[in-house]
């Protein structure tokens, strides 16, 4: 769920800047989704964001973390699965049944970091309105009074600043099911109801000043809006949030999901609002398999493989993107095998590679091409040009300007001499193994005029 591009007013206007350049370089972030819905853990895996119809979307919706709105919507899979499994049992049990037990932020951001991550960004509030953290107004419905007793902001926060990994914040301000009692949302029209009177807009803004204060993040992963009532000028207003954000952080990013106010990069998800990709800096999400939530029935058909994340990492960073990868944890706090596996392969092939993808630029497609067959994406670090290619032919050829890239400079990520040849279709790589698996790098030196 994404909104559409928004046109900055008059307040907001001051916050305009470059974006940091750590930003820019950081090319993968981890996001995490973890909630009471991560016990049931359990959605239509109908297919990914962007490609369902949007008329069904709400009653099939793949996206675990929407259980407790589906499971509102009569007649829907959801509805009846809950009725089986948990006799209609109220939402907030589960917030009782979350218990964290196995959760070690040390052992996850280990995970992370791995990766080669700038940034991390875990929920702190979702639609369900629950906080991973004692926020203000919120009584007892938090995770430090009921189910994992801990204060899950500060564990994930404390460990990715030791991991020297950069910390966000994902919260919830426009959804938020506790506040008032708003009908189910089951179609693209009641998508569009949302709380936004001016005690919502202080409850929201007093959350999201605390999280300024308390962990003072880099990021700030607004999402579906902000409360009306809360944008213009004044106290307790957005515009006051992000002062007391950039004081606190001058080097801080915001996405662009807070209305028509400010943003520092745009955002795209899964294949919903790829229209943002390509202007100003962008940041695609999605989850491994089709839900942001743990969600159980996502299996290894509805799951990115290494090698799909691997490509789909590349493919984003060589159109200047970011990619914020999600986990969705168990309620125990452990990442889910298959989740597992893919970041396990990701950080594995970034090892290698990533000296060439992390803080690259993307490369003109005059000076190098991209492709489809063989599928070649391109970056650049200095005075190289690193061409990506996944292919089952053992000599690809490559649409390379020759005159300012040299082919015989051609050489494999483990330094070894490619052998080249130029021939009518292009530079012609000759590749002992070819990368059908996953994408193998060529490197090219620019030729110095
Ligand atoms: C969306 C939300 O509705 C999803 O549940 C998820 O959090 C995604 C990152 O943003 O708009």
């Amino acid at each position: 769920m994404f909104q559409e591009a928004p046109q900055r007013p008059e307040q907001y206007r001051r916050f305009e800047r470059e974006t940091p350049g750590w930003f820019r370089d950081a090319k993968l972030g981890i996001f995490v989704h973890w909630g009471p819905y991560s016990v049931p853990a359990w959605a239509e895996p109908t297919g990914t964001s962007g490609t369902i119809d949007p008329d069904t979307f709400f009653i099939h919706n793949p996206y675990a973390e929407w259980y407790a709105n589906t499971i509102r919507i009569a007649g829907s899979p959801a509805a009846e699965h809950h009725r089986e499994a948990y006799g209609d049992a109220p939402y907030d049990d589960f917030l009782d049944q979350w218990t964290a037990k196995n959760f070690d932020a040390a052992d996850l951001m280990e995970l992370v970091a791995a990766t080669g991550a700038g940034y991390f960004v875990p929920t702190t509030k979702h639609h369900d309105g629950v906080t991973l953290w004692d926020a203000p107004g919120t009584g007892d419905r938090n995770t430090v009074h009921r189910g994992p007793r801990r204060d899950l902001v500060d564990e994930l926060g404390v460990a990715a600043r030791a991991a020297g990994v950069r910390f966000g914040l994902y919260y919830s301000g426009g959804l938020d099911w506790h506040a008032g009692s708003t009908p189910p949302i089951v179609d693209v029209e009641s998508f569009g109801v949302r709380p936004v009177d001016r005690a919502y807009a202080d409850y929201a803004h007093d959350h999201v000043a605390d999280l300024i204060a308390r962990y003072r993040p880099d990021v700030l992963w607004g999402d579906i809006e902000w409360p009306d009532a809360g944008k213009a000028e004044g106290p307790k207003s957005l515009v006051s949030l992000f002062e007391s954000f950039y004081a606190a952080n001058p080097e801080g990013v915001v996405n662009d999901r807070w209305g028509e106010t400010h943003w520092d990069f745009r955002t795209s998800e899964y294949q919903h609002g790829g229209g943002v990709e390509g202007g100003e800096m962008w940041e695609n999400t999605r989850g491994i398999g089709y839900s942001f939530g743990y969600n159980q029935l996502d299996d290894e058909s509805t799951s990115l493989s290494g090698p799909e994340a691997i490509k789909h990492f590349v493919d984003v960073v060589s159109r200047g993107g970011n990619l914020l990868l999600n986990i969705g944890l168990t309620a125990e706090g452990s990442v889910p095998d298959l989740q597992r596996r893919t970041l396990v392969e990701l950080a594995e092939w970034n090892t290698a590679n990533g000296p060439s993808v992390f803080g690259s630029t993307p490369v003109a497609a005059e000076l190098a091409k991209p492709g489809e067959t063989p599928w070649v994406r391109w970056t650049r670090t200095g005075d190289q040009l690193h061409a990506f290619i996944r292919t089952t032919e053992t000599a690809p050829a490559l649409t390379v300007d020759t005159a300012r890239v040299d082919p015989r400079s051609a050489r494999f990520a483990d330094g070894a001499r490619a052998s080249v040849t130029i021939t009518g279709e292009g530079v012609v790589v000759g590749m002992s193994a070819a990368g059908a698996s996953v994408p193998i790098q060529v490197t090219f030196d620019l030729r110095s005029d």
